[in-house]
């Protein structure tokens, strides 16, 4: 019998789609006025927290166990390819191998870098933040956009995820080749190395960066990559490319707005902050420090106004699994090195002094706390350019989301502000 033709991730879309479209038709339809939230006004001032009014199926953060990535925990994930979770997170469903491979083989197609982009990216000064020029990267790829160039043609409204699809695969196929040529122009490493069609995405990238070729190194970029894919809807980066690609920015637009959200130092930067923190506690006591020490420190930290990067979360209430699953690879790999034994030691002493200080609501590790370590170990020393990795990863979680919310029809955001003088006759 002949064997089944291998499905590309837009045909296996068009299978799923119809079906989506019917469930959400019927649940507005049966129960569209059931509420699911009050709004407090604490949560109107406070960055509407906990407030349930989106809808994002790629992931949930259940404040007691974390990420979880179409039903799976994320730590059962933890050996897949940053490919396959790609392919979860707009699916459902892992890919089977061969539809691994020919999604693959799509991504390779767009791995080159159009040539004005490095012309943009040269002429940036030399002080320029890596995550500036990956989002200047990103928008002026905009260029490369086939929704763009189909809406122009009056495409479809039930079509739109189709071109979104296309964009995603242009971004994704090129969007590590774009910040590996940014690691080493901007850190003067040499040559801009061109991708290899052998490697798989994860392992390109550490190649495209110049480390050296190991498995070891190619594994720790893979589990990077997986960790950092997705967060549900509501965080900084996943809902601002939600708002911009609802008004029909299309991904390229969206992926670099919601990098810029990123590039905050309460949400990606915080692993930037987290590495330099800790390499601030090593040099002031001059080598990996005593439990005591890091204490001492930690104080200072909050006695000056200050947050304790890499701690505390705004959903999760546990040790985050991410900084788990690096911990793990950490003790596996790297068990001597002194950044990743003060990363470690800090764990054991900085949820004390929080719960102590008793004001973050999770005094527990989230994912910055534990990934600069392994970077840093395997010789990515400009820890300015950590969030450069994680956007990288998040590009993965912001495209899925987009790719569901067009084939659904999402319509543009819109939630109602209200004002001071509002608030105040309502407490009246
Ligand atoms: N160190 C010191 N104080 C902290 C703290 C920390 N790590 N985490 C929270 N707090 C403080 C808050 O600043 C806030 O203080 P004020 O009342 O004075 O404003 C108070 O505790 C309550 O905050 P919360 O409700 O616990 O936390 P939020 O939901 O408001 O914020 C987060 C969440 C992540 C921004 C915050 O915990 C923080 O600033 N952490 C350090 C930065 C960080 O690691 N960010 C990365 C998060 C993961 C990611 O997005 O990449």
């Amino acid at each position: 019998m002949a064997k089944p033709k291998v499905k590309t991730l837009q045909e296996k879309l068009a299978g799923q789609i119809p079906k989506l479209r019917e469930e959400k038709a019927e649940i507005l339809a049966k129960h569209g006025d059931q509420k699911i939230s009050d709004v407090s006004i604490t949560q109107a001032y406070g960055g509407m927290r906990g407030v349930k009014a989106m809808i994002c199926d790629t992931s949930v953060v259940e404040p007691d166990q974390g990420l979880i990535i179409r039903g799976k925990p994320l730590l059962k994930l933890k050996n897949k390819l940053p490919e396959e979770i790609f392919w979860l997170l707009v699916t459902g469903k892992l890919p089977s191998k061969d539809e691994l491979a020919l999604f693959q083989k799509q991504l390779k197609e767009h791995h080159e870098v159009p040539n004005y982009v490095w012309k943009i990216l040269k002429a940036f000064p030399k002080t320029a933040h890596p995550m500036a020029m990956l989002s200047a990267a990103i928008l002026a790829m905009r260029n490369e956009s086939v929704f763009y160039k189909r809406y122009a043609t009056g495409m479809k409204k039930t079509d739109y995820w189709q071109a979104v699809v296309e964009d995603s695969l242009i971004l994704l196929g090129s969007i590590h080749s774009i910040a590996a040529g940014i690691y080493r122009m901007k850190y003067k490493k040499g040559d801009i190395i061109p991708p290899s069609k052998k490697l798989d995405w994860g392992a390109n990238y550490a190649m495209m960066l110049g480390l050296p070729k190991s498995e070891e190194i190619f594994e720790m970029m893979r589990l990077y990559l997986v960790f950092h894919s997705d967060h549900e809807g509501g965080n900084v980066s996943a809902n601002t490319c939600h708002t911009v690609g609802s008004a029909l920015s299309g991904p390229f637009y969206s992926v670099s707005a919601g990098l810029n959200g990123l590039a905050g130092p309460l949400h990606g930067l915080a692993n930037q902050e987290c590495l330099k923190w800790i390499l601030e506690t090593m040099d002031k006591f001059g080598g990996a420090p005593t439990e005591k020490q890091i204490e001492e420190y930690a104080w200072e930290t909050l006695n000056g106004g200050k947050v304790i990067p890499g701690y505390g979360h705004a959903v999760l209430r546990v040790t985050d699994p991410r900084f788990v699953g690096f911990n793990q690879f950490g003790r596996k790999y790297l068990k001597d090195d002194p950044v990743f034994k003060t990363v470690d030691r800090v764990f054991k002493v900085v949820p004390k002094v929080l719960t102590e200080h008793g004001k973050a609501k999770n005094p527990w590790p989230n994912v910055d706390a534990g990934s600069g370590a392994l970077l840093y170990h395997y010789g990515i020393t400009e820890f300015e350019y950590y969030t450069v990795l994680f956007s990288v990863s998040r590009a993965m979680g912001m495209l899925a989301q987009l790719i569901i919310n067009r084939a659904l029809g999402t319509p543009i955001t819109r939630p109602k502000s209200v004002s001071t003088e509002w608030i105040k006759t309502q407490i009246k």
